[in-house]
């Protein structure tokens, strides 16, 4: 079996320690079947269920504005999204706004999906996380509570890949079983970086190792090739990483997450608004 890493550090790849995400397209309209599901897994994966006219144009939207900030490497097509050898630094403000992105973020299917999931009216977080992510890049294992546990209980988290992402190009892992580890929600897992920053070895990630949480917790690594229109729905805790980006055509992985949570609930100050404040010195509370 081909071996697959994170942030450079092998997975354990025995059945026991490494699989694929399982579909939950069959209880797709089924608000209490998903929300059983949620509490036994920590995740919701399906299939095909976005629009792919509209995530391909979210694609090319970003793609586009890439393409004038020097991000892509313009001897092959936009479309394509190679990675250029000299790297740009651009502020992603206009890319999170773009008309595309909140589109597929903020409505349609995906909006349809949380009001299904909750029972009750959704409101999203204004703040779009976009991922543009190069060759040799991944994500550290984390929960996303530590970085927007402020506000609602109920919040999740959608991961959208734009276009396919396929494991050697980055593709999302969710370590199944780690939304029940106890002991590691009330350490770790109920931090807030903005408070605690200087503390944080990782900026908020628990490790760069994968093997290490299943060594102290256990939890088997779940990913998949993701295609167009998939979607990843988890919850707060429930640990997560992304495989490295070895994409043998050099091609950047672009993806959304976004995050949801009942409408009325009380949200994290940080992530709404016209102008969301996000991280930084201004959110250290105290
Ligand atoms: O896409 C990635 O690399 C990280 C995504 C993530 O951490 C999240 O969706 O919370």
């Amino acid at each position: 079996m081909r071996q697959w890493t994170s942030c450079g550090y092998q997975f354990n790849t025995s059945t026991e320690r490494f699989g694929e995400l399982r579909s939950s397209n069959d209880i797709l309209k089924d608000g209490q079947a998903l929300s059983e599901r949620m509490k036994d897994d920590g995740y919701l994966f399906l299939r095909g269920v976005l629009d792919n006219d509209l995530v391909l144009e979210a694609r090319h939207e970003l793609l586009l504005k890439m393409a004038v900030n020097n991000q892509i490497d313009d001897d092959y097509l936009i479309n394509e999204g190679i990675d250029p050898s000299l790297k740009t630094e651009v502020d992603q403000t206009s890319y999170r706004e773009g008309r595309a992105v909140r589109q597929l973020a903020h409505q349609g299917e995906m909006t349809e999906f949380y009001e299904t999931f909750f029972g009750k009216q959704v409101q999203a977080f204004d703040f779009i996380w976009v991922r543009i992510v190069g060759v040799g890049v991944s994500t550290g294992c984390h929960y996303d509570w530590v970085y927007m546990g402020r506000g609602s209980k109920s919040l999740h988290t959608s991961w959208t890949p734009l276009g396919d992402v396929s494991k050697v190009e980055g593709a999302l892992a969710i370590l199944h079983g780690s939304h029940k580890f106890s002991g590691l929600i009330s350490t770790y897992g109920s931090i807030d970086v903005d408070d605690e920053r200087t503390n944080q070895k990782y900026g908020g990630w628990y490790t760069q190792n994968p093997v290490e949480v299943q060594e102290k917790f256990g939890g088997r690594w779940l990913t998949t090739d993701f295609e167009m229109g998939d979607l990843v729905v988890f919850s707060m805790h429930t640990m997560h990483c992304s495989l490295d980006n070895n994409s043998p055509n050099n091609r950047i992985r672009l993806s959304l997450d976004t995050r949801y949570q009942p409408a009325g609930d009380e949200t994290d100050e940080r992530w709404v608004g016209e102008s969301p404040m996000a991280h930084g010195a201004e959110a250290k509370r105290g």
